[in-house]
């Protein structure tokens, strides 16, 4: 194979995003179909598929709960970054952190794990939030000659963008499955924006259908 490989790349699609979940995105099981989809078409269109897991152990300081008398929802200044405090989520082991028992896991070659360091948080599934260590996942797709990433899934506002802004910053071409993702939108207008800054650094948003004609025709 050349340095041509095209991977598809999940993000985060865990019980505790979709609706029923303690960090629950709005009508996020919507895009378990998206995702199973593009899975199904696996052989056509991708040379790898690979998913990211949000991994934290009990504890993390991402959790509103880790710091005294905060809220989900508030935003501290940690470590020198600004840290978004969340419910208690994706706790390893727990039924939050598995996939969505709807997702076609077996479709999937790879996953990477993020998260797990308790005092950083990491929403790209490639480098934690202070870029003080890398998951391994662009190696990974490297050596699997991967140069496009199709990406999708939850959220759009976080760990989509911050996957995407790394996939590109890292050398990929990255297309975004728009129905693929969905937003969390702590402040309206998030998704949008996030949005703008992906298009912004150079990834082309697209829907399934048009991805899935376009990758019939070239
Ligand atoms: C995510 C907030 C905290 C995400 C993960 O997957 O977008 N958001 N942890
Ligand atoms: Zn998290």
């Amino acid at each position: 194979m050349s340095g041509l490989g095209r991977a598809l790349l999940l993000v985060d699609l865990q019980n505790d995003f979709l609706p029923g979940g303690a960090l629950a995105v709005n009508a996020g099981h919507e895009v378990i179909p998206v995702a199973n989809k593009l899975l199904m078409a696996r052989a056509s269109f991708f040379d790898v598929t690979v998913s990211t897991k949000d991994w934290h152990p009990k504890g993390h300081k991402s959790f509103a709960s880790s710091h005294e008398g905060r809220q989900p929802g508030e935003k501290i200044i940690w470590s020198g970054l600004e840290q978004v405090l969340w419910p208690v989520h994706c706790v390893q082991g727990t039924f939050g952190a598995e996939f969505s028992a709807d997702l076609l896991v077996t479709h999937i070659d790879k996953v990477f794990e993020k998260g797990a360091d308790t005092d950083i948080d990491s929403y790209s599934g490639f480098f934690d939030n202070g870029r003080r260590h890398d998951t391994g996942l662009a190696g990974w797709l490297r050596n699997s000659n991967v140069t496009r990433l199709t990406i999708m899934g939850l959220a759009t506002d976080y760990c989509v963008k911050w996957t995407v802004l790394d996939a590109i910053g890292t050398g990929f071409q990255v297309d975004v499955i728009l129905d693929g993702c969905r937003a969390v939108e702590l402040n309206a207008g998030d998704r949008e924006k996030a949005l703008g800054e992906m298009r912004d650094a150079g990834a082309r948003i697209l829907g399934l259908d048009e991805f899935m004609s376009r990758m019939r025709r070239d």
